[in-house]
């Protein structure tokens, strides 16, 4: 398989980290996150978003959206549960990260890591109230829970360690959050955990 890539963007992360623990062999092609010039050439017969992470099969067929991508491949694994109310719990967060945590704490992330002027104060402001909302609503649930369902290491957890764990590179201070420290040693201590740059 060959996985349209940018190492240091939390979407594209989530894939390889999923693949990491399940072992899953496949190539990557490095895609620029700030020249987009070339993305509807490389990407436009692959993802109507052009966005990456999108990863082709062995069988030709592309997939992107980063929870799309992991939930695929998680199904059948430990990673993913069977029971179908833990399932739609894990589409739960997998939503929240795209809606709630992801628009804010990534863009604030990206123009902080890019030197990207916001369009305004008030937009970086906007973005930092909303991360820290999402953050906060985390460490509440986290707080009598070691995994964001239950009990137990999913795609959930997977998505939302993607950004969280690279928040402070947006600004973003975790030590207001002692549920979600703890819940980030717990994710790096997981077999075939890898850093976001590996
Ligand atoms: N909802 C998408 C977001 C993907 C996304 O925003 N990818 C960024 C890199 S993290 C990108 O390709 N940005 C370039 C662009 O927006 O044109 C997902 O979860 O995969």
């Amino acid at each position: 398989m060959l996985l349209y890539n940018s190492q240091v963007s939390g979407n594209c992360y989530k894939v390889r980290l999923l693949f990491a623990h399940l072992a899953i062999e496949y190539d990557r092609l490095e895609m620029d996150v700030v020249d987009r010039s070339n993305r509807r050439e490389v990407l436009g017969e692959l993802n109507p978003a052009l966005r990456v992470p999108t990863l082709v099969l062995d069988d030709g067929r592309s997939l992107g959206e980063s929870n799309a991508i992991i939930f695929h491949f998680a199904e059948g694994t430990q990673y993913l549960p069977e029971d179908s109310f833990e399932r739609a719990q894990v589409l739960q967060w997998l939503f929240y990260e795209q809606y709630s945590h992801e628009p804010n704490i990534a863009v604030a992330r990206f123009w902080a890591l890019f030197d990207v002027s916001p369009p305004s104060s008030a937009d970086h402001e906007l973005k930092m109230k909303a991360g820290r909302a999402a953050l906060q609503a985390m460490d509440a649930h986290l707080t009598d829970r070691p995994y964001f369902v239950g009990e137990r290491y999913t795609i959930a957890d997977i998505a939302l360690y993607a950004y969280t764990h690279v928040a402070p590179e947006g600004g973003f201070e975790l030590e207001p959050y002692p549920a979600i420290r703890a819940w980030l040693q717990r994710v790096m201590g997981q077999p075939g955990h890898v850093p976001i740059t590996a």
